[in-house]
C-alpha cells in the first residue's frame, strides 16, 4: 500500500467504526435500559487529530498526538441533535472540552471538526473537565466546569498538590464561547451545577464543598447556593441539600450529575456516590428528589445506587468509576442518561421520566442498619406472596 493509500484506509475504517449500529443489551430492570456498545471511545476521535497525515513530515504514518480517554461529557438537545461535550483526555494528560453530535441520542456519535477554544480566566487553568450544561431561563447556554490549578501555598517539591474551583463560561451557538469569572467560594469546588430556573430572583448553583483536591472532608455533601450575578459569582451562603451518611454509596463523597429534570411530581435529580473499599474508591450513580416550588428541599431518596459499573465499566483507568455529568430529555418524556466508566468511555442508558420518578418515589428509603434492611424486605415478600407463581 502506497501512502495515500494508508490514509484511505485509516478514514475508511474509521468511518465504518464510527457507523456502528447500538442496540439495547438482554436485561432490563424495569427503570432504564442499558446499550451494548459504549457510544464514545478514544477510537472515535478524528483521524485528523492523531495523524500528521503529511509524508514528508510523517514518513512512518505515526500517530503523532495520542487520545487516551473520552469521558464525562455534558449533554444537551441543540437544533434537533444530540450534542455531548466530552471531556477528552489526551496522552498527555490533559483534558479539554469537544463536542460530539448523534442524531439519535445511542449511536453514530462523530466529533465536530475542532475542539472548543475555551477562554481563560486570570492564570490558565492547567486542565478543565466535567463540564455541566445548563439552557437558562436567562436565554444563555451555561458550562460550568472544574478548573485545576497547582497548588502554589505548597512546597515547591510537591508536584501533585492542586486546587480545584468552577469555571464558568457561555455560549447561544455551541460554538463561540464567553468566558465569564470562576465561581469564588470559600472551600475548594468541584462538581458545581446551575439550576436552570431563576430561585427568588437569582442564579442558583449546586455545589460541592470540600476541604481538599480530592477529599471533601467536612464537605457534608451536595449544597446549593444563590447568586445575585453570574458574571460574578460568588458563594457566600451554602447550605447541604444531600447529605453524606456513614457506611452508604456515598460514605466519602457525592457529587451533583446533570442539572436535575423538572417533572411534576418535583426535581429530579442524578448524582454521583462514592464509597471506599479495598480495591479503592467505587463511584456509583445514585437519584434523589427535592420539591418542585423548592429545589433545595430534599422529598425522596432512594437507598443505594441506580447504576453500578459491571462488566467491561468496572475497568479503566480509574477502574470501578461510573460518573455522569449529562442527560437529554425528549419532549414525549424519554430521557437519555450519559454516563463514563471508569474515566475511559462513554455509554447511554434511556429511560423515562414516568420510571424515574416512580423509582425515586417508591425506592424503600435507606435503613442505615441490616436489620431494616431485612424487615424491608421482608414486608415486600409478604405482599408478594400471592403473585408468585404457583410450580
Ligand atoms: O476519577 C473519578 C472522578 O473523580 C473526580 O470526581 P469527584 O470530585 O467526585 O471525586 C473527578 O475528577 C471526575 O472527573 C472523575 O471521573
Amino acid at each position: 500500500m502506497n501512502y495515500t493509500e494508508k490514509i484511505n484506509k485509516l478514514f475508511e475504517d474509521h468511518k465504518t467504526f464510527l457507523r456502528t449500529k447500538n442496540s439495547p443489551t438482554e436485561e432490563n430492570n424495569g427503570i432504564f435500559q442499558r446499550y451494548k456498545n459504549p457510544i464514545l471511545t478514544a477510537k472515535h476521535t478524528p483521524i485528523f487529530w492523531r495523524y500528521d497525515l503529511n509524508e514528508q513530515r510523517n514518513p512512518f504514518l505515526m500517530e503523532r498526538i495520542g487520545i487516551n480517554a473520552t469521558l464525562n461529557s455534558g449533554a444537551i438537545k441543540f437544533d434537533d441533535k444530540y450534542l455531548l461535550v466530552v471531556r477528552v483526555e489526551g496522552a498527555d494528560r490533559k483534558s479539554f472540552f469537544a463536542i460530539a453530535e448523534s442524531s439519535n441520542g445511542i449511536d453514530n456519535f462523530h466529533f465536530w471538526n475542532q475542539p472548543i477554544i475555551m477562554p481563560e480566566y486570570n492564570e490558565p487553568a492547567t486542565n478543565v473537565y466535567d463540564m455541566r450544561l445548563t439552557r437558562h431561563e436567562d436565554g444563555w447556554i451555561y458550562g460550568l466546569f472544574c478548573v485545576e490549578r497547582q497548588d502554589s501555598s505548597t512546597p515547591s517539591s510537591d508536584l501533585s498538590s492542586a486546587v480545584a474551583s468552577a469555571g464558568i463560561a457561555r455560549t447561544k451557538d455551541m460554538k463561540t464561547w464567553e468566558r465569564l469569572p470562576d465561581l469564588m467560594a470559600k472551600s475548594q469546588q468541584r462538581n458545581v451545577v446551575l439550576h436552570p430556573e431563576f430561585v427568588d430572583g437569582k442564579y442558583a448553583l449546586y455545589t460541592r464543598p470540600q476541604d481538599g483536591f480530592i477529599d471533601t472532608g467536612n464537605g457534608g455533601g451536595i449544597g446549593w447556593a444563590l447568586v445575585d450575578d453570574i458574571t460574578h459569582a460568588k458563594v457566600e451562603d451554602e447550605i447541604i441539600i444531600d447529605r453524606r451518611y456513614y457506611h452508604t454509596i456515598k460514605e466519602v463523597k457525592n457529587g451533583e450529575g446533570p442539572h436535575p429534570i423538572k417533572t411534576d411530581k418535583g426535581w429530579l435529580h442524578l448524582a454521583h456516590g462514592v464509597r471506599n473499599c479495598a480495591a479503592g474508591l467505587r463511584y456509583v450513580l445514585y437519584m434523589y428528589m427535592t420539591d418542585l416550588k423548592d429545589p433545595s428541599k430534599l422529598i425522596a431518596s432512594p437507598a443505594g445506587h441506580l447504576m453500578g459499573p459491571i462488566g467491561e465499566e468496572r475497568i479503566g483507568d480509574v477502574s470501578n468509576v461510573l460518573f455522569s455529568n449529562g442527560w437529554i430529555v425528549d419532549d414525549n418524556g424519554q430521557v437519555f442518561i450519559y454516563y463514563a466508566s471508569s474515566d475511559t468511555r462513554m455509554h447511554v442508558a434511556t429511560s423515562t421520566i414516568k420510571q424515574l420518578t416512580d423509582y425515586c418515589l417508591n425506592t424503600p428509603p435507606d435503613g442505615f442498619i441490616s436489620a431494616k434492611s431485612v424487615e424491608t424486605i421482608n414486608r415486600q415478600i409478604m405482599l408478594n406472596y400471592q403473585f408468585v407463581p404457583k410450580d
